[in-house]
């Protein structure tokens, strides 16, 4: 089924109910999204994408964007999110692998909204093009099988690679997301997560169209705007940075959450001390989850029961998940191994990269995540560590060898390393560890990669020395630099 039939029918049953509740600008009530998304659907096919194209969007968070993944949905084109905070040379290498029908972006001069530049061809606007256009009724009937989505990852090599997602992997893991966390007809979302990924696009704008119960969508995270939403609210998912700085306010207290009955966190593991203080503040433990954009969610802590600061919760129906070690045997509980899952969930593998796809699958369907983890005997499962090389600063993954390969380029840089350190309100921040015979300094590596790598992934900081600690294979020890250099933020 096309995942958007699914939330179609929703729609239809509460069409005057409010769909997306934009505080700086007009709601859209349901009926008027449904129009949205025909008249966008219209554009598209007007525009020649045709089913299993990809449409590549780097657009704004902006009602018309999520129209635009619903329309691509409804149409049965393939709908490839990427971060407006990209570089040119970042996205053309999207655009050189995804080969997209149609590349929704902003103009040379930077990212404009959805709703004011249409492509590099400058095709006129979008919305305009959705206004003339006729709406188109019909959705394209799909398999469960069929792409729906592509998310890019930069992965490990450094090298982009787009994780085909179904509309079964979509519509199975919604469903039983909003049943693993008790969806209600009266439940408003609080959505202040960027909409380019899995969490804020896939794992909660899904929960709210399953039911077509209302969404708050602010265009980003402010503390401020937090505080004045949340009593109107009653479930919020987000980032740990959410929560810290949620916390770092002496307003955010009980009587600010009264109406909120769920704080779910993911993306980035949530610090002890964060659910402990939160718990304390608000009376209300978070509940964390645990996915990736290869498999969506794959486990959660339960909605009734106990939640445990450092524990990811339970496989969430459908989903099995094992610990194996490097073999594929599999560990007996309490061991600390891979993490391995199977279910609906888990995407159709990385476009166009067969050999990644027969490395990293198992013979009988398991995909190996690269997280470590351990299982209890009542298959609670806890995330030990990472065995691929990643940092996860404030929800985002940065991979260390894309942002090493450029510091390399740099006169004079000899060798670089770059690693996560302890950072007070990302979880982890990125630093840059250089051995040059010339001075590297702050000023060199920021002007080095403004163009050429989104802000999030360039170093927070850099510290040059004589020589990068390596082991008798002449490996360098991440580890020991990690160590080494911990209280870089503490500052
Ligand atoms: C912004 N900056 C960052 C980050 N965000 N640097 C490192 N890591 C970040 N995450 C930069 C800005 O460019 C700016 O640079 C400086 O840090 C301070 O920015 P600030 O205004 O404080 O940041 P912000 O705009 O408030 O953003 C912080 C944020 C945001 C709200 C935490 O990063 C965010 O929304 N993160 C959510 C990411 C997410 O959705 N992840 C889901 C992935 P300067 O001032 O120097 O120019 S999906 C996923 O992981 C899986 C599937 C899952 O399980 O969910």
């Amino acid at each position: 089924m096309n995942l958007y039939s699914r939330f179609e029918a929703a729609f239809r049953a509460a069409s005057a109910a409010p769909a997306l509740v934009c505080p700086q600008g007009d709601d859209i009530s349901y009926a008027d999204l449904l129009a949205k998304v025909e008249r966008m659907a219209g554009a598209l096919a007007g525009r020649g994408v045709a089913v299993g194209d990809r449409v590549l969007a780097q657009v704004e968070k902006t009602p018309q964007a999520v129209a635009l993944y619903l329309a691509c949905l409804k149409i049965g084109a393939v709908y490839a999110p990427v971060n407006p905070a990209y570089t040119r040379p970042e996205v053309e290498r999207f655009v050189a692998d995804a080969e997209p029908a149609l590349f929704v972006a902003g103009s040379a001069g930077g990212i404009a909204p959805v709703e004011e530049t249409l492509d590099e061809a400058g095709l006129g606007t979008l919305t305009e093009l959705a206004a003339a256009s006729e709406p188109l009724a019909a959705t394209t009937p799909r398999q469960d099988d069929d792409l729906a989505a592509l998310v890019y990852t930069s992965g490990t090599t450094g090298r982009s690679k787009g994780a085909m997602l179904s509309h079964g992997n979509l519509r199975s893991n919604a469903e039983a997301l909003a049943r693993c966390w008790g969806w209600r007809k009266d439940d408003v979302l609080l959505h202040a997560l960027p909409i380019f990924h899995v969490h804020g696009l896939f794992v909660a704008l899904h929960c709210s169209f399953l039911a077509a119960t209302p969404t708050i969508f602010l265009p980003r995270f402010d503390v401020p705007t937090m505080l004045a939403q949340l009593p109107r609210s009653t479930v919020l998912m987000g980032v740990p940075t959410f929560y810290t700085r949620l916390l770092g306010s002496d307003a955010f207290d009980g009587s600010v959450c009264a109406n909120m009955r769920l704080f779910i966190s993911g993306s980035a593991p949530l610090a002890e001390s964060t659910f402990a203080e939160f718990e304390r503040r608000t009376g209300l433990r978070i509940l964390e989850r645990y996915g990736m954009s290869e498999t969506l969610m794959n486990t959660s802590n339960p909605l009734r029961g106990e939640r445990l600061p450092g524990s990811v919760g339970f496989a969430l129906p459908g989903v099995e998940v094992r610990i194996a070690a490097d073999d594929g045997s599999v560990l007996p509980s309490g061991e600390v191994g891979g993490i391995e899952v199977r279910g609906a969930n888990v995407f159709k593998g990385y476009w166009r990269m067969p050999e990644r796809n027969a490395t990293e699958f198992r013979d009988d369907g398991f995909f190996i995540t690269g997280d470590l983890g351990r299982m209890d005997a009542d298959g609670r499962v806890a995330i030990v560590g990472r065995s691929k090389d990643v940092v996860i600063s404030g929800g985002y993954n940065v991979y260390p060898k894309e942002v090493e390969a450029l510091l390399d380029e740099l006169p004079g840089v000899a060798e670089s390393a770059v690693v996560g350190v302890p950072h007070a309100d990302f979880g982890e921040g990125v630093l840059a560890v250089v051995v040059a015979d010339e001075t590297i300094d702050q000023a060199t590596v920021d002007a080095h990669l403004k163009d050429r790598l989104a802000r999030y992934k360039q170093p927070k900081r850099v510290v040059q020395v004589a020589e990068l600690p390596r082991n008798a294979m002449g490996k360098v020890q991440k580890n020991m630099l990690r160590q080494q250099h911990r209280f870089v933020f503490a500052d």
